[in-house]
């Protein structure tokens, strides 16, 4: 055991250390909240991270009482230690990047071998706890060979060890039966236009997305796929800018139909959006997925991924989360760590038992909003002109600008009625603090 000290959380505990919201058997509208919810644990975050930051290094200990020169001890410590607190917080998904698990060994060859042992060893642990992968990816950023992006290197070497990486990535998400592929854009993305032939590092990217796929299909993997947008940061410019914009890639390159959304709270704020207006640009367009759960924080510019506790916001992404018809293949990964200051044990669940208690406060708050249906029915009523009379005959193709013309010319139009949005955030409030 990593944390003999640290119980297991429970529902309405009494204190801190435990949930006040989540009860993960309770059922909300039909469902198990755990099954509304799918609650991941980053790998990277919660095992690897160490807190350090650009004028600093770590302040946390992650080494989990393995001697971190043994690698292979390390990264099993690490395992050990995740599942022990996925257990303790009943956290039923974890994800990974290829380079969470293992340190990289100088050839691919050594890479993959370890990569190998210790994913044998997740397995078991996967099949003793019942815990299941949520999605898997590759790490084709941190390395300096990435320094000019992996699909979109100016060099064909660098693109091909990007392919060979993701073929394993994708080789392990399908051995641990990870129900989702994710693309973050790592370095996808460029410093400056001088240099830089943007049409052709587009195409290779999709290029490389089509044949991730392909192989992934050909080896059995029935899960997503997911872009995961994001503005700036590594680069300045990252071509997956934010949903509309990555749908429009894939549009472009042919991908719309195998490609889907990982949409991150954090990086819809980056990109000067609402989460909520991400999540639903991904449902307009048939690509809702998945969800990175964090927060930024919005005096700052760049992405801290905190552990939300935004319940607002919350409620606003299980709003729309249901109306997407809730999760699939997808879930609510916590891209996020603890703060450099938050440098204990007890930090970590302190981060989780808040992140999933925002979200299962946020779940319990749609299911109000969705009950009460003064919010849906207002926004139907709205476009109520639409249902009969001229409205219909514009729908239905029956008027076209001619006949347009001629109505209008006898009808002097009235402004439209009051939006109301004062009386509905009022509505809103008290659903969500009564
Ligand atoms: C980076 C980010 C990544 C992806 C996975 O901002 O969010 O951690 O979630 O590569
Ligand atoms: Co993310």
């Amino acid at each position: 055991m990593k944390f003999p000290g640290i119980p297991q959380v429970a529902y309405k505990g009494g204190d801190t250390f435990s949930f006040q919201w989540y009860n993960p058997d309770e059922v909300i509208l039909g469902k198990p909240m755990k099954e509304h919810l799918k609650f991941a644990l980053a790998w990277w975050h919660t095992l690897c991270a160490e807190g350090s930051d650009m004028f600093g290094g770590g302040t946390v200990d992650k080494s989990f009482g393995a001697d971190k020169s043994d690698v292979i001890a390390h990264a099993k410590a690490k395992v050990d230690a995740g599942f022990e607190i996925m257990q303790k917080l009943s956290i039923g998904y974890f994800c990974f990047h290829d380079a969470d698990l293992v340190e990289e060994a100088p050839t691919l060859a050594e890479s993959n071998k370890r990569l190998d042992e210790v994913t044998d060893y997740i397995k078991q642990k996967m099949d003793e706890t019942g815990i299941k992968c949520l999605w898997g990816t590759c790490n084709a950023f941190s390395h300096k060979r990435f320094m000019a992006g992996a699909g979109t290197s100016p060099s064909a070497d660098i693109f091909a060890y990007a392919a060979a990486k993701i073929k394993k990535a994708v080789e392990l998400t399908v051995k641990l039966g990870g129900t989702g592929y994710v693309f973050w854009g790592g370095r996808e993305g460029y410093e400056t236009l001088l240099n830089t032939d943007v049409k052709f590092e587009q195409e290779n990217l999709a290029r490389l997305i089509r044949m991730t796929v392909e192989y992934a299909r050909s080896i059995g993997f029935k899960g997503d796929f997911y872009i995961e947008p994001k503005p700036k940061e590594p680069s300045k410019h990252q071509y997956d800018v934010d949903v509309a914009t990555a749908c429009n890639f894939l549009r472009a390159h042919g991908l719309l139909g195998d490609v889907k959304m990982n949409v991150e709270a954090n990086h819809a704020t980056l990109a000067g959006h609402t989460f909520r207006h991400e999540l639903r640009t991904a449902a307009v367009n048939g690509v809702f997925g998945s969800i990175d759960a964090n927060q930024g924080d919005l005096l700052l510019g760049w992405d801290t991924d905190q552990f939300p506790s935004d319940v607002t916001d919350a409620t606003f992404c299980m709003l729309e989360v249901l109306s997407a018809g809730g999760f699939t293949n997808g879930g609510l990964n916590f891209d996020a760590k603890t703060r450099r200051m938050s440098h204990t044990p007890e930090d970590i669940f302190h981060g989780f038992i808040t992140g999933m208690d925002t979200y299962a406060l946020g779940l319990r708050n749609a299911a109000k909003i969705i009950a009460d249906g003064r919010l849906a029915q207002f926004t139907e009523q709205r476009y109520a002109s639409y249902k009969s009379g001229i409205g219909a005959d514009i729908l239905s193709g029956k008027a076209g600008l001619k006949e347009l013309e001629a109505y209008s010319m006898q009808k002097e139009p009235q402004i439209p009625d009051s939006g109301r949005q004062e009386m509905l955030e009022g509505i809103f409030n008290r659903l969500i603090f009564s």
